[in-house]
């Protein structure tokens, strides 16, 4: 049963082909790959690759300046009218990388203000930044939660880079765990409508997740994303190498139903690569390379 919406909030969705199903088969997004920094370590991430919370393991993105994603952005805009979100998910954590990822947005609500901007990240910087998020009217803001118990947290993340100063085990993950839920509330507070991506890792979290859905719930998600761990040797996480599987179609299907009566749960995320480009599921990201897009339109006055 899907939670009763009022018009306001259908209103700032339905355009979003990830926070709306049905928007997802007309409207676009662009991702801008401009956040090469990361400031925790998940067992299933292999930093030669995408930042693997709301991307796809083993894809290299390729990295722009702001001016070279808002050069993009105008251009696809251009190109592609379905193109309704640019968001900034990676290739690391988006606010690991403020200064980047915020003068992006900017340069393009300059431009562009019909263009919906969207923001992902870990969690671990987001107190810190959710006013200078409402400023710039980012409407959108997921964070990838895997736990809220430090205890499971311990196998998922092995240290947290806060302060300037490294935190291993458990006392990292605490800090996690704390600006996360921070930051729930803070957007909450702000009206800034939340997502909460997780990854689902067998024998690990799996169990946990309800849990993880409802306290969540408890504190103003508006969406809930639980997504499979893809786990290949070849990627060389840590987790690929001990063994650790994904989960199977059924055994996520299994845990998205039993927190499907208590909130909306999202069951289209086609896991993106930190630089897609169109619809959910279609890779356009070849056809806009930095090179390609040059092609295009040589030069933007930004
Ligand atoms: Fe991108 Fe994420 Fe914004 Fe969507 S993706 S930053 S909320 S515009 Fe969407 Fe892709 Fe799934 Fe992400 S399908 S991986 S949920
Ligand atoms: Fe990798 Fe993303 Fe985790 Fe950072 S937050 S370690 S980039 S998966």
């Amino acid at each position: 049963h899907i939670v009763e919406m009022d018009e306001k909030t259908k209103e700032r969705i339905a355009k979003h082909p990830c926070y709306s199903e049905d928007a997802h088969h007309h409207y676009a997004r662009l991702h801008v790959a401009v956040a090469p920094a990361c400031n925790i370590q998940c067992n299933y991430c292999n930093r030669k690759y995408d930042c693997a919370n709301e991307s796809r393991p083993g894809v290299v993105s390729e990295l722009l300046t702001p001016e070279e994603a808002a050069h993009k952005a105008l251009v696809i805009a251009g190109k592609i009218p379905q193109m309704t979100v640019v968001g900034i998910a990676g290739p690391g954590d988006p606010l690991a990388n403020p200064e980047k990822t915020f003068r992006t947005f900017e340069l393009i609500a300059e431009q562009a203000p019909d263009i919906k901007l969207c923001l992902s990240t870990n969690g671990l910087m987001l107190p810190e930044y959710v006013d200078r998020i409402k400023q710039l009217n980012i409407d959108h803001v997921t964070i990838t939660i895997n736990m809220v118990d430090p205890e499971i947290g311990e196998k998922i993340y092995p240290w947290v880079h806060y302060n300037r100063k490294r935190y291993r085990g458990i006392e990292g993950v605490k800090i996690l765990h704390e600006k996360q839920m921070e930051g729930l509330d803070a957007l909450r507070e702000a009206d800034i409508l939340c997502k909460v991506n997780s990854v689902m890792i067998p024998g690990i979290n799996d169990e946990h997740l309800v849990e993880v859905n409802k306290v969540i719930r408890s504190k103003g998600a508006f969406l809930h994303n639980i997504m499979p761990l893809i786990s290949a040797p070849e990627h060389g996480t840590h987790f690929g190498l001990t063994g650790q599987r994904g989960p199977t179609q059924k055994e996520l299907k299994a845990v998205q139903d039993d927190c499907s009566g208590n909130m909306k749960m999202m069951r289209h995320c086609r896991q993106c690569r930190a630089d897609a480009v169109g619809l959910l599921g279609e890779d356009r990201s070849q056809e806009f390379t930095k090179d390609k897009i040059l092609e295009i339109t040589p030069e933007y006055d930004l």
